[in-house]
């Protein structure tokens, strides 16, 4: 849904010139130094990339799934890297809150979350759950009015920056499965939660993951998120619905600019004679890349609209999630082979996108969970 046309393409606009005068010139500059510049940090602070999807009440833009996932493709025009540092806030970090927060949980987290004051990150995956996350073992045991946390949390997205975690957690050791999972709000600097060593990655440079330690680490109650017990495995569910419809919106936006760079160079590189974009081999690879595109921009875009209808989206989701994400390692790969020998150099930024974009397939759930996802909504929903 689309709540004012005009409205929006203005900040359509200015994400799009950002992205193009601020961001681009200092991708590798981030690669190199796997660090974003704090100036970047505050202009992305001033230009509220913060809080694009945190209601308007506390501050955010409150921007609709549609909105948000038409500002997604303009961010995916630069390294992902950059929208890695705010995307937490607006997605798994925040949204917790955002959609199973108490009232004071929401009005107490979100503005901060909007000025980018705080870095939200989201406590999921541990060392022996990954794809099945029901089987997490971090424990939270009520003692009077806290709860005491033990567990490890791994490749956590901006923990090392981050000033709060939503932290799935097992409140109800007896029950095995999703039933006995409770989600919390752990700030950084409590006693008991310490941080592992930077995770050394394939890419993302500039974005960074680590463990997340809880060592008898005493959590008010007050921050068991919504104040109920035995339901934070629904509440991460329903953060990674929309998660997945964003990470596809990523893809999306990353592919079009791989595909915007092996077209300009398809245009320029001349071998026998004439620019190799002539010959029908590469114009296979920039035809199939194109429509593939097109139809995940189009799946990206239907996703966002179930949604902001109000509709349960976890099989669209999942479809756009799975979809995009492989369609843009396909454009990734295409994009290398079309730049040739200058693909496989680092000067030419393509082989840094074609590494960066391999997470895309695999985290907020792999390519296999949203197959799995979205087979056993089919069989649920077959009634003969
Ligand atoms: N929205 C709301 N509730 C949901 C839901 C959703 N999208 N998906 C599942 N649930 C509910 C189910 O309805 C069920 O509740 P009831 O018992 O009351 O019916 C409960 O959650 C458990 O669901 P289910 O039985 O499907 O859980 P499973 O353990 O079998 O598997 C998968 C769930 C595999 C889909 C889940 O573990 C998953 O998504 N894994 C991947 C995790 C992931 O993406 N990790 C990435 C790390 S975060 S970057």
């Amino acid at each position: 849904m689309i709540r004012d046309q005009e409205t929006l393409n203005i900040l359509l606009d200015t994400v799009s010139r950002f992205v193009r005068e601020r961001l681009v010139p200092n991708e590798s500059r981030v690669a190199e130094t796997d660090h974003i510049p704090d100036e970047i940090v505050a202009e992305m602070r001033e230009l509220g990339l913060f809080g694009l999807s945190i209601p308007e009440e506390h501050g955010g833009m409150g921007l609709t799934m549609e909105e948000e996932v038409l500002a997604t493709f303009e961010i995916g025009h630069t390294s992902p890297t950059f929208r890695s540092l705010f995307a937490t806030n607006n997605g798994i970090g925040g949204q917790g809150i955002v959609i199973d927060g108490t009232p004071e949980q929401k009005a107490h987290w979100l503005p901060k979350l909007v000025t980018g004051e705080v870095i939200g990150s989201f406590a999921l995956t541990e060392p022996d759950s990954g794809s099945d996350a029901a089987s997490l073992r971090t424990s939270a045991i009520r003692d009077g009015e806290h709860y005491v946390l033990n567990g490890t949390k791994r490749y956590i997205t901006n923990a090392p920056e981050a000033g709060v975690f939503t932290v799935m957690a097992r409140t109800d050791p007896a029950k095995k499965g999703a039933d006995g999972i409770s989600a919390f709000i752990v700030e950084r600097g409590t006693p008991g939660l310490s941080l592992g060593p930077p995770d050394e990655k394939m890419g993302h440079k500039g974005s960074h993951t680590c463990d997340v330690i809880f060592e008898d680490c005493r959590v008010p109650a007050a921050n068991l998120i919504g104040g109920r017990e035995g339901v934070g495995f629904k509440t991460a569910m329903k953060v990674l619905d929309k998660g997945r419809i964003n990470i596809a919106a990523i893809s999306v936006g990353v592919a079009e600019r791989m595909l915007a760079d092996a077209l300009r160079y398809a245009c320029e590189r001349k071998q026998f004679g004439k620019p190799i974009a002539e010959f029908q081999l590469i114009q296979a690879m920039l035809a199939d890349s194109k429509a593939e595109i097109y139809a995940a921009r189009s799946m990206v875009v239907d996703a966002a609209r179930r949604r902001d209808e109000g509709r349960d989206v976890g099989t669209e989701a999942a479809c756009a999630k799975m979809f995009a994400s492989e369609m843009c390692g396909r454009v990734a790969d295409r994009a290398v082979q079309i730049f040739g020998g200058a693909g496989y150099l680092a000067e030419y930024g393509i082989e840094r996108f074609y590494r960066d974009v391999r997470l895309f397939r695999i985290f907020e759930g792999t390519t296999q969970i949203q197959q799995l996802v979205i087979a056993r909504n089919m069989i649920r929903g077959f009634n003969g």
